[in-house]
């Protein structure tokens, strides 16, 4: 059984301040910004705030590219403007989670620059490689496309860059690294965050002698340094120096993780709490993987939700998601962005917040925010699709309008469109030129709209948010799926004691039927449809129709 504690009984908001709301008017979003929304974010009833990285920064990653870690960009405000917004969020009962990013720093990084020129002090704190030829030291690839291999100029060496050429994986393997990174974990908490979120913190340990990688796989060389030999032992380290001094969360984004590792890093015995998992958000990529689409199967969710749900029962505990800043938006990939747009993101939204786990919902994810149009290759901010999109160029040696599609369908620049305020100019998100264009969708789609109309998306997210945090058998209860094998309906049971709900979620635009054998409903707790079903034991279901049941 699962002991409590306040994060398993969280709803977790992200918001991604650049693009959030701009208070100076320069084009970005800033911490004065969302200071002055937060009556929003407490509105929608939520618990906790995870902001992206907002420390000294070049920004050629939007802030994962970090070049102080003890202080904030100047494009997002200053230290006293985040003790403000600390205490904002504190005065309203939510607590603050910062995000950490220590697999990498930026080349702007002291470090970086001392190591660079071969300071004894900081010189083993990078990747630094060099081979007779010149040729790269081996073939991994950066996930943002190319080699993972840069010269540098001044060091006359090449380093690892796991992720863009400006951010060079520091080595974990020398102490100092870790020594200097838990003096600034421990920092964060001394200035009173409630938790870390924690990038790529999986890819930390890279194994020995940096042998080549599978060339066949979706991400070469993935497999020496994707829950590399170390890896535990850094993070229970890391626990046991800092982590374990405080009361405060810590989830770890873990790109390919299996349950069984979720098991180890964030079970019980684990040093984190939470893990990441990307198995869904996979289900759309086509044979060529991420830069390609593919249909996707309600079964396969099925078979992924269903093995976390239930490996994780009784040790561990789920973080559960559809958006971050990474990925497209949910409505335009499981959804329906146009005809459906209300009924399909309230059904999502029903499915996120019913599981057990804690529920994480990313800014304009309560509107029903969609995908958006990227008509250039100028349009484009992210360096990942930048860089993607160039390649794809290249080697079908044909123009952006023959892979704008793609692009258009997977780039992270879908969930960094400016958060839809209003239908004034720029969706109310600046009184400046926006540093990435607003969706042109923001005249229907924004927060002033959907407040004044109890039908709306966000109307609808307010009641299943506050259903969710009343009703301990949606926290804690056992998950089970009584129908795996349906392809358009999905039906799950949370149960706890003798406290039983259903929720029923039609996953198609066309109408569906469904027979469970739990007759008549003692009632309807939360539809995103006037008069739902009655009768269980035989209904039919309207295009995305969702309910959830007490029986
Ligand atoms: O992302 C890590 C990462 O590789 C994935 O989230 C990836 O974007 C996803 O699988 C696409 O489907 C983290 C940050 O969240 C991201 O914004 C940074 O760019 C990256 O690390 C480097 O710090």
């Amino acid at each position: 059984a699962q002991e409590r504690t306040w994060w398993k009984e969280a709803v977790v908001y992200q918001i991604y301040p650049r693009s959030f709301y701009d208070a100076d008017g320069d084009g970005i979003g800033d911490l004065q910004g969302v200071i002055e929304k937060l009556d929003y974010v407490a509105d929608l009833g939520v618990d906790v705030i995870w902001l992206n990285p907002v420390y000294d920064s070049p920004q050629r990653d939007n802030g994962y590219d970090i070049s102080d870690y003890r202080s904030i960009d100047e494009t997002f405000g200053d230290m006293d403007t985040w003790r403000r917004l600390l205490d904002e969020i504190h005065a309203r009962d939510m607590r603050l989670v910062m995000d950490l990013v220590v697999n990498h720093t930026s080349v702007d990084h002291e470090w970086f620059q001392r190591s660079r020129r071969g300071d004894p002090e900081y010189e083993d704190f990078y990747h630094w490689r060099e081979t007779e030829d010149g040729e790269p030291p081996n073939n991994w690839d950066s996930f943002f496309g190319g080699s993972a291999w840069e010269r540098d100029a001044v060091r006359d060496e090449q380093y690892l860059h796991l992720y863009d050429t400006s951010q060079p994986d520091l080595n974990w393997a020398n102490e100092a690294v870790r020594e200097a990174v838990y003096e600034i974990v421990d920092w964060w908490f001394q200035q009173g965050i409630d938790g870390f979120r924690m990038d790529v913190i999986n890819l930390l340990s890279k194994a020995e002698g940096l042998p080549d990688g599978d060339p066949d796989s979706e991400w070469v060389g993935s497999e020496h340094f994707v829950d590399g030999p170390e890896l535990l032992d850094y993070l229970v380290e890391l626990e046991e120096r800092v982590l374990s001094n405080y009361d405060g969360l810590t989830v770890g984004e873990m790109p390919q993780l299996t349950v069984e590792q979720a098991r180890t890093y964030a079970g019980a015995d684990g040093p984190l709490d939470l893990a990441f998992h990307f198995q869904h958000t996979k289900l759309d990529y086509g044979p060529d993987g991420r830069w390609s689409v593919g249909e996707w199967d309600l079964t396969e969710l099925k078979a992924i939700t269903d093995r976390w749900q239930t490996e994780l029962a009784e040790d561990g505990w789920n973080a559960l998601y559809w958006e971050n800043h990474d990925q497209p938006r949910v409505v335009s990939r499981y959804g329906d962005p146009d005809e459906y747009r209300r009924e399909s993101a309230t059904m999502l939204g029903t499915f996120v917040l019913t599981l057990r786990g804690t529920p994480f919902v990313y800014q304009g994810q309560e509107l029903g925010m969609t995908n958006a149009p990227f008509p250039t290759i100028d349009d484009l901010r992210d360096v990942d699709a930048i860089n993607h999109a160039r390649e794809l160029m290249a080697a079908r040696d044909c123009e952006y309008d023959a892979v704008r599609s793609i692009v258009e369908y997977r780039t992270r620049d879908n969930a960094r469109t400016p958060m839809q305020w209003s239908d004034d100019d720029h969706a109310g998100f600046t009184d400046g030129e926006p540093w990435i264009d607003a969706n042109p969708n923001y005249s229907t789609v924004n927060v002033e709209r959907e407040r004044a109309d109890p039908e709306s998306v966000l109307s609808y997210y307010r009641e299943l948010i506050d259903l969710r945090s009343s009703t301990p058998t949606l926290i804690y209860g056992e998950f089970l799926d009584l129908l795996p094998d349906d392809r358009q309906v999905y039906a799950y049971e949370r149960r706890r004691e003798d406290d039983r709900i259903v929720v029923v979620l039609n996953t198609s635009g066309s109408a569906a039927s469904v027979e469970l054998p739990v007759g008549v409903p003692e009632a309807c707790l939360l539809s995103n449809y006037d008069e739902p079903p009655t009768d269980l034991s035989g209904a039919t279901l309207r295009p995305y129709e969702a309910a959830v049941y007490r029986v």
